[in-house]
Protein backbone atom coordinates (compact mmCIF):
# COMPACT_ATOMS: atom_id res chain seq x y z
CA UNK A 1 0.00 0.00 0.00
CA UNK A 2 1.61 3.09 -1.02
CA UNK A 3 2.30 6.01 1.86
CA UNK A 4 3.12 9.41 0.02
CA UNK A 5 4.43 12.27 2.20
CA UNK A 6 5.10 15.52 0.00
CA UNK A 7 8.13 16.76 1.04
CA UNK A 8 10.87 19.81 0.50
CA UNK A 9 14.45 20.68 0.40
CA UNK A 10 14.76 24.71 1.01
CA UNK A 11 18.23 25.29 -0.12
CA UNK A 12 19.31 28.67 1.08
CA UNK A 13 22.01 31.13 -0.56
CA UNK A 14 24.64 33.09 1.14
CA UNK A 15 23.87 34.39 4.59
CA UNK A 16 26.58 37.41 4.86
CA UNK A 17 28.40 38.02 8.93
CA UNK A 18 26.52 41.41 8.24
CA UNK A 19 23.10 39.69 7.51
CA UNK A 20 20.75 39.32 10.31
CA UNK A 21 18.95 36.06 11.25
CA UNK A 22 15.29 37.32 11.21
CA UNK A 23 16.40 38.11 7.53
CA UNK A 24 17.25 34.55 7.21
CA UNK A 25 14.20 33.89 9.11
CA UNK A 26 12.12 35.88 6.63
CA UNK A 27 13.29 33.55 3.54
CA UNK A 28 13.09 30.14 4.79
CA UNK A 29 9.51 31.55 5.89
CA UNK A 30 8.74 32.75 2.12
CA UNK A 31 10.43 29.22 0.86
CA UNK A 32 7.90 27.25 3.64
CA UNK A 33 4.61 29.48 2.26
CA UNK A 34 5.56 28.04 -1.16
CA UNK A 35 5.86 24.56 -0.21
CA UNK A 36 2.76 24.80 1.58
CA UNK A 37 1.39 25.74 -1.63
CA UNK A 38 2.34 22.96 -3.06
CA UNK A 39 0.86 20.99 -0.88
CA UNK A 40 4.08 20.16 0.91
CA UNK A 41 3.82 18.41 4.67
CA UNK A 42 7.84 18.51 5.28
CA UNK A 43 10.26 21.28 4.71
CA UNK A 44 14.21 20.68 5.48
CA UNK A 45 16.07 24.13 5.88
CA UNK A 46 20.18 23.82 5.88
CA UNK A 47 22.49 22.95 8.82
CA UNK A 48 23.13 26.34 10.57
CA UNK A 49 20.51 27.95 8.96
CA UNK A 50 20.16 31.64 10.46
CA UNK A 51 23.49 32.75 10.27
CA UNK A 52 26.93 32.47 7.90
CA UNK A 53 28.79 29.31 8.45
CA UNK A 54 31.15 31.19 10.92
CA UNK A 55 33.18 27.91 11.72
CA UNK A 56 35.00 29.86 8.61
CA UNK A 57 36.38 32.44 11.10
CA UNK A 58 39.04 32.94 13.56
CA UNK A 59 37.35 34.34 16.66
CA UNK A 60 38.86 34.25 20.31
CA UNK A 61 36.24 36.32 22.14
CA UNK A 62 33.31 34.29 23.09
CA UNK A 63 31.35 36.92 23.29
CA UNK A 64 31.23 37.56 19.94
CA UNK A 65 31.22 33.44 18.96
CA UNK A 66 27.73 33.45 21.52
CA UNK A 67 26.49 35.80 19.38
CA UNK A 68 25.62 32.88 16.46
CA UNK A 69 24.34 30.65 19.30
CA UNK A 70 20.80 30.61 20.14
CA UNK A 71 20.26 29.58 23.60
CA UNK A 72 16.53 28.86 23.38
CA UNK A 73 14.30 27.55 20.38
CA UNK A 74 11.99 28.52 19.30
CA UNK A 75 13.94 31.48 19.63
CA UNK A 76 12.58 35.29 19.30
CA UNK A 77 13.83 35.49 15.54
CA UNK A 78 12.56 32.02 14.89
CA UNK A 79 8.96 32.05 16.51
CA UNK A 80 7.57 33.61 13.12
CA UNK A 81 8.97 30.45 11.24
CA UNK A 82 7.21 28.04 13.65
CA UNK A 83 4.19 29.61 14.51
CA UNK A 84 3.83 30.04 10.36
CA UNK A 85 4.64 26.01 10.28
CA UNK A 86 1.59 26.13 12.58
CA UNK A 87 -0.66 27.95 10.51
CA UNK A 88 0.33 25.48 7.69
CA UNK A 89 0.35 22.34 9.11
CA UNK A 90 3.88 22.06 7.59
CA UNK A 91 6.54 20.18 9.72
CA UNK A 92 10.21 21.51 9.33
CA UNK A 93 13.94 20.77 9.81
CA UNK A 94 15.85 23.24 11.19
CA UNK A 95 19.36 23.68 11.79
CA UNK A 96 21.20 26.31 14.55
CA UNK A 97 24.15 26.41 16.59
CA UNK A 98 23.27 25.44 20.18
CA UNK A 99 24.13 27.67 23.73
CA UNK A 100 22.87 25.52 26.89
CA UNK A 101 23.62 24.63 30.16
CA UNK A 102 24.07 20.61 31.19
CA UNK A 103 25.13 19.52 34.97
CA UNK A 104 26.11 23.58 35.44
CA UNK A 105 28.75 23.40 32.49
CA UNK A 106 27.52 25.59 29.35
CA UNK A 107 27.52 23.28 26.33
CA UNK A 108 27.71 24.50 22.26
CA UNK A 109 26.33 22.56 19.90
CA UNK A 110 25.81 22.37 16.37
CA UNK A 111 22.49 20.98 16.64
CA UNK A 112 18.72 20.38 14.67
CA UNK A 113 15.16 20.24 15.51
CA UNK A 114 11.99 18.44 13.96
CA UNK A 115 9.10 20.00 14.32
CA UNK A 116 5.54 18.64 13.35
CA UNK A 117 2.56 20.38 11.76
CA UNK A 118 1.78 21.58 14.81
CA UNK A 119 4.63 23.59 14.81
CA UNK A 120 5.76 21.51 17.94
CA UNK A 121 9.32 20.43 18.52
CA UNK A 122 9.70 16.39 17.86
CA UNK A 123 13.35 15.39 18.94
CA UNK A 124 16.32 17.29 18.39
CA UNK A 125 19.76 16.25 17.86
CA UNK A 126 23.39 17.54 18.47
CA UNK A 127 26.17 16.31 15.38
CA UNK A 128 28.13 14.02 16.07
CA UNK A 129 31.20 13.83 13.40
CA UNK A 130 32.66 17.40 13.97
CA UNK A 131 34.70 18.31 10.89
CA UNK A 132 37.92 20.98 10.30
CA UNK A 133 40.26 21.65 13.39
CA UNK A 134 40.93 22.97 16.48
CA UNK A 135 43.86 25.98 16.21
CA UNK A 136 44.55 28.50 13.72
CA UNK A 137 45.66 27.38 10.14
CA UNK A 138 46.74 30.80 9.30
CA UNK A 139 48.25 29.64 5.47
CA UNK A 140 44.72 28.92 5.19
CA UNK A 141 42.14 31.17 3.23
CA UNK A 142 39.73 30.44 5.64
CA UNK A 143 39.27 28.20 8.83
CA UNK A 144 36.94 25.40 9.52
CA UNK A 145 36.52 25.51 13.15
CA UNK A 146 33.68 23.34 14.26
CA UNK A 147 35.90 21.07 16.76
CA UNK A 148 36.99 24.71 18.65
CA UNK A 149 33.24 26.12 18.52
CA UNK A 150 31.45 22.94 19.35
CA UNK A 151 31.20 19.90 21.87
CA UNK A 152 30.70 16.72 20.21
CA UNK A 153 27.35 15.67 20.45
CA UNK A 154 25.51 13.78 23.09
CA UNK A 155 22.10 12.59 22.01
CA UNK A 156 23.39 9.88 19.26
CA UNK A 157 21.22 8.55 16.52
CA UNK A 158 17.61 8.46 16.80
CA UNK A 159 14.13 8.47 14.91
CA UNK A 160 10.79 9.40 15.61
CA UNK A 161 7.27 9.01 14.36
CA UNK A 162 5.63 11.75 12.94
CA UNK A 163 3.16 12.64 10.25
CA UNK A 164 0.01 11.13 12.42
CA UNK A 165 3.05 8.56 13.88
CA UNK A 166 3.07 7.47 9.97
CA UNK A 167 6.48 8.01 8.56
CA UNK A 168 9.42 6.99 11.01
CA UNK A 169 11.66 9.98 10.90
CA UNK A 170 15.44 10.46 11.65
CA UNK A 171 17.98 13.25 11.23
CA UNK A 172 21.57 13.84 11.61
CA UNK A 173 23.98 16.86 10.13
CA UNK A 174 26.34 17.65 7.28
CA UNK A 175 29.85 15.88 7.84
CA UNK A 176 27.24 13.21 9.41
CA UNK A 177 25.99 12.28 5.76
CA UNK A 178 29.81 10.45 4.98
CA UNK A 179 30.01 8.11 7.84
CA UNK A 180 27.81 4.80 6.72
CA UNK A 181 27.47 4.50 10.67
CA UNK A 182 25.36 7.65 11.51
CA UNK A 183 22.37 5.80 8.19
CA UNK A 184 23.09 2.03 10.15
CA UNK A 185 22.22 3.05 13.24
CA UNK A 186 18.87 4.93 12.10
CA UNK A 187 18.28 2.08 9.79
CA UNK A 188 18.53 -0.60 12.41
CA UNK A 189 15.58 1.69 14.32
CA UNK A 190 13.24 0.77 10.77
CA UNK A 191 14.47 4.60 9.69
CA UNK A 192 12.01 5.71 6.31
CA UNK A 193 13.26 9.14 5.69
CA UNK A 194 16.48 11.13 7.04
CA UNK A 195 16.60 14.82 7.01
CA UNK A 196 19.62 16.51 7.10
CA UNK A 197 21.14 19.73 6.59
CA UNK A 198 24.93 21.15 4.70
CA UNK A 199 27.32 23.99 4.89
CA UNK A 200 30.23 22.59 2.61
CA UNK A 201 32.93 24.74 1.49
CA UNK A 202 33.63 24.71 -2.00
CA UNK A 203 37.60 24.80 -1.46
CA UNK A 204 39.55 22.10 0.04
CA UNK A 205 41.95 23.99 2.91
CA UNK A 206 43.52 20.83 3.77
CA UNK A 207 44.11 18.98 0.24
CA UNK A 208 44.29 19.39 -3.31
CA UNK A 209 40.73 18.69 -4.34
CA UNK A 210 38.76 19.65 -7.89
CA UNK A 211 36.03 21.91 -6.84
CA UNK A 212 33.48 19.00 -8.94
CA UNK A 213 34.43 15.99 -7.02
CA UNK A 214 33.60 17.82 -3.74
CA UNK A 215 29.88 17.91 -5.17
CA UNK A 216 30.25 13.73 -6.24
CA UNK A 217 31.36 12.24 -3.06
CA UNK A 218 28.69 14.51 -1.42
CA UNK A 219 25.91 12.50 -3.85
CA UNK A 220 27.72 9.53 -3.63
CA UNK A 221 27.14 9.52 0.13
CA UNK A 222 23.77 10.37 -0.02
CA UNK A 223 23.06 8.18 -2.61
CA UNK A 224 24.58 4.99 -0.90
CA UNK A 225 23.12 5.61 2.44
CA UNK A 226 19.55 5.89 1.37
CA UNK A 227 20.27 2.75 -0.35
CA UNK A 228 22.14 0.69 1.69
CA UNK A 229 19.16 1.36 4.47
CA UNK A 230 16.40 1.92 2.28
CA UNK A 231 15.48 5.31 3.49
CA UNK A 232 14.44 8.53 1.58
CA UNK A 233 17.42 11.35 2.59
CA UNK A 234 16.50 14.86 1.89
CA UNK A 235 19.89 16.90 2.28
CA UNK A 236 19.38 20.88 1.93
CA UNK A 237 22.59 23.03 1.54
CA UNK A 238 23.34 27.38 2.65
CA UNK A 239 25.15 27.57 -0.79
CA UNK A 240 26.59 30.21 -2.83
CA UNK A 241 29.40 33.14 -1.79
CA UNK A 242 29.29 33.98 1.85
CA UNK A 243 31.48 37.11 1.96
CA UNK A 244 33.56 35.99 -0.63
CA UNK A 245 33.34 32.60 0.58
CA UNK A 246 32.06 29.85 -2.12
CA UNK A 247 29.42 26.84 -0.46
CA UNK A 248 28.33 24.20 -2.58
CA UNK A 249 24.32 23.95 -3.40
CA UNK A 250 23.42 20.44 -5.17
CA UNK A 251 20.64 19.85 -2.24
CA UNK A 252 19.49 16.77 -3.17
CA UNK A 253 15.98 14.30 -2.44
CA UNK A 254 17.17 11.28 -2.88
CA UNK A 255 14.69 7.57 -3.01
CA UNK A 256 15.55 4.47 -1.18
CA UNK A 257 16.81 3.22 -4.39
CA UNK A 258 19.65 5.66 -4.58
CA UNK A 259 17.64 7.65 -7.12
CA UNK A 260 17.96 11.34 -7.14
CA UNK A 261 14.40 12.33 -7.07
CA UNK A 262 14.87 16.17 -7.33
CA UNK A 263 17.82 18.28 -7.18
CA UNK A 264 18.92 22.07 -7.06
CA UNK A 265 20.45 23.61 -9.87
CA UNK A 266 21.14 27.29 -8.37
CA UNK A 267 23.45 28.24 -5.03
CA UNK A 268 20.54 30.56 -3.97
CA UNK A 269 17.18 30.31 -2.23
CA UNK A 270 15.86 27.20 -4.05
CA UNK A 271 13.09 24.98 -3.41
CA UNK A 272 13.12 21.90 -5.13
CA UNK A 273 10.18 19.24 -4.02
CA UNK A 274 8.83 15.76 -4.75
CA UNK A 275 6.12 13.35 -3.54
CA UNK A 276 7.55 10.56 -1.99
CA UNK A 277 6.31 7.28 -1.75
CA UNK A 278 7.05 5.91 1.71
CA UNK A 279 6.57 2.16 0.88
CA UNK A 280 9.50 2.43 -1.58
CA UNK A 281 11.55 2.03 0.85
CA UNK A 282 10.02 -1.51 1.97
CA UNK A 283 11.20 -3.71 -0.94
CA UNK A 284 14.57 -2.60 -0.32
CA UNK A 285 14.15 -3.15 3.52
CA UNK A 286 12.52 -6.87 2.88
CA UNK A 287 14.96 -8.12 0.88
CA UNK A 288 18.67 -6.82 -0.35
CA UNK A 289 19.02 -4.82 3.07
CA UNK A 290 16.46 -6.83 5.13
CA UNK A 291 18.86 -6.34 8.27
CA UNK A 292 17.48 -9.06 10.45
CA UNK A 293 17.86 -11.91 7.51
CA UNK A 294 21.85 -11.06 6.36
CA UNK A 295 23.33 -8.77 8.87
CA UNK A 296 26.11 -10.85 11.08
CA UNK A 297 26.85 -8.21 13.93
CA UNK A 298 29.17 -11.29 15.64
CA UNK A 299 32.09 -10.17 12.41
CA UNK A 300 31.61 -6.31 12.60
CA UNK A 301 32.87 -5.84 16.42
CA UNK A 302 35.87 -4.06 15.59
CA UNK A 303 33.35 -1.12 14.06
CA UNK A 304 32.57 -0.29 17.72
CA UNK A 305 35.76 -1.00 19.05
CA UNK A 306 38.22 0.44 17.29
CA UNK A 307 38.23 4.31 16.82
CA UNK A 308 41.48 4.46 14.70
CA UNK A 309 42.49 2.13 11.19
CA UNK A 310 45.56 -0.45 12.79
CA UNK A 311 47.24 -2.01 9.60
CA UNK A 312 48.70 -5.69 10.41
CA UNK A 313 52.79 -5.72 11.38
CA UNK A 314 54.68 -5.78 8.61
CA UNK A 315 56.53 -9.69 7.92
CA UNK A 316 59.72 -8.71 6.34
CA UNK A 317 62.37 -7.30 9.39
N1 LIG B 1 31.10 20.65 6.13
C1 LIG B 1 31.80 19.73 5.32
C2 LIG B 1 31.05 18.44 5.06
O1 LIG B 1 31.27 17.41 5.68
C3 LIG B 1 33.87 18.56 4.81
C4 LIG B 1 33.19 19.50 5.77
C5 LIG B 1 33.89 18.83 3.43
C6 LIG B 1 34.44 17.40 5.29
C7 LIG B 1 34.48 17.93 2.54
C8 LIG B 1 35.09 16.52 4.42
C9 LIG B 1 35.09 16.76 3.06
O2 LIG B 1 30.24 18.48 4.13
C10 LIG B 1 30.53 20.49 7.34
N2 LIG B 1 29.93 21.58 7.88
O3 LIG B 1 30.55 19.42 7.93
Amino acid sequence: MSRHLKVAAAQLGPIHLADSKASAVKRMMAMLREAAASGCKFVVFPELALTTFFPRWWMTDQAEIDRFFEAQMPSPETLPLFELAREKKVGFYLGYAELTEEEGKVRRFNTSILAGPDGRIVGKYRKVHLPGHVDHIPTAPFQHLEKRYFDVGNLGFNVWRMFDEDVVMGQCICNDRRWPETFRVMGLQGVEMVALGYNTPTDNIYFQEPPYRRVFHHLLSVQANAYQNGTWIIATAKAGKEDGFGMYGASVIVAPTGEIAAQAMSEDDELIMFDADLSMGESIRQNVFNFAKHRRPEHYKLITERVGAEPPPPTRK
